[in-house]
């Protein structure tokens, strides 16, 4: 498969800094060597250029905690991605979860788009909801069309994920405002409660069922669903979450179904991590599910 690397070295839409270092983090930890062993060929697009936030003011124009300089990231990592032809696979590197809002659109190609959202957090504030005010905590409230209009209509006026669409997998931390939108969305969710009852198998069977009439199937994939003893290098940990078994069997039936056509690795904290660790588990899960095969 021809594979394309981008990185987002964004840590604006973060409560804490540190995650614009992890596109560095996962190249040191041998992503492209990775992939390229797989037989895979492998172009790296280098990075998409974001604000500094010291050069700016942190509420900007428009009282969202850099929220314009979030768009100008998304829109350019939007435009970078929808550039590549429809077969090349995307592999997106962040920076915090809030690159998402480019990445999405960006590999749709305007297509109907599955998305697979592996996270301890729904990520399902609005501005008007979220109790931070961090960005990285509502993308995909903003893909489904909730919240600032420009933030939720970077892929164009007209592209949407529909919340039927979406699928949630390795939930645990959800706020209460936040919860109800969830259900009204109607989006699927699997808490931790149901990784531990239905197991990961059968989870990603129902998965790939629900979304059997999308074109197009993205996998975003945030470091703090893993349990923080395997990933520490996160923001945001919250304990009992995915073990590094569930996360790859998740990889590995996501790469046997064939469906799969992005991928984004986002969260990754080297200030906070012990020695890349969490950069190489997560190289890992890309190699899972871009082929990788025991036997
Ligand atoms: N729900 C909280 C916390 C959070 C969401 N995503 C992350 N943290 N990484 C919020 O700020 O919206
Ligand atoms: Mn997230
Ligand atoms: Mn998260």
């Amino acid at each position: 498969m021809n594979l394309s690397i981008l990185g987002v070295p964004m840590d604006l839409g973060a409560g804490r800094r540190g995650v614009d270092m992890g596109p560095g983090a996962l190249r040191n930890a041998r992503l492209n060597a990775a992939l390229r062993g797989l037989g895979h060929h492998v172009t790296d697009l280098g990075d998409v250029a974001v604000t500094i936030p010291e050069t700016v003011d942190k509420l900007e124009q428009s009282g969202l905690i850099f929220r314009d300089s979030i768009l100008g990231a998304c829109t350019e990592t939007y435009r970078r991605l929808s550039a590549l032809d429809a077969d090349t696979f995307p592999i997106s590197l962040g920076g915090d979860h809030s690159v998402s809002m480019g990445t999405v659109p960006g590999a749709s190609h305007g297509r109907r788009t599955g998305l697979i959202w592996v996270d301890a957090h729904t990520d399902y504030n609005t501005p008007a909801s979220s109790p931070s005010g961090n960005i990285h905590g509502m993308p995909v409230a903003h893909l489904t069309g909730l919240g600032d209009p420009g933030l939720s209509s970077i892929g164009g006026a007209n592209w949407r994920v529909h919340p039927e669409d979406v699928v949630m997998i390795g939930i645990r931390s959800v706020d209460s405002a936040e919860r109800e939108l969830v259900k009204q969305a109607g989006i699927k969710v699997y808490t931790m409660k149901d990784v531990d009852t239905l197991g990961v198998s059968r989870i990603t069977s129902e998965t790939l069922e629900r979304l059997s009439g999308v074109e197009r199937l993205h996998v975003s994939f945030d470091a703090d669903a893993l349990d923080p003893s395997v990933c520490p290098g996160v923001g945001t940990p919250v304990l009992g979450g995915l073990s590094y078994r569930e996360g790859h069997l998740l990889m590995e039936l996501l790469a046997e179904s064939r469906r799969v056509t992005s991928l984004d690795i986002v969260e990754v904290n080297p200030t906070l991590d012990t020695r890349n660790t969490t950069a190489e588990v997560m190289v890992g899960m890309a190699a899972s599910l871009l082929g990788q095969r025991i036997m």
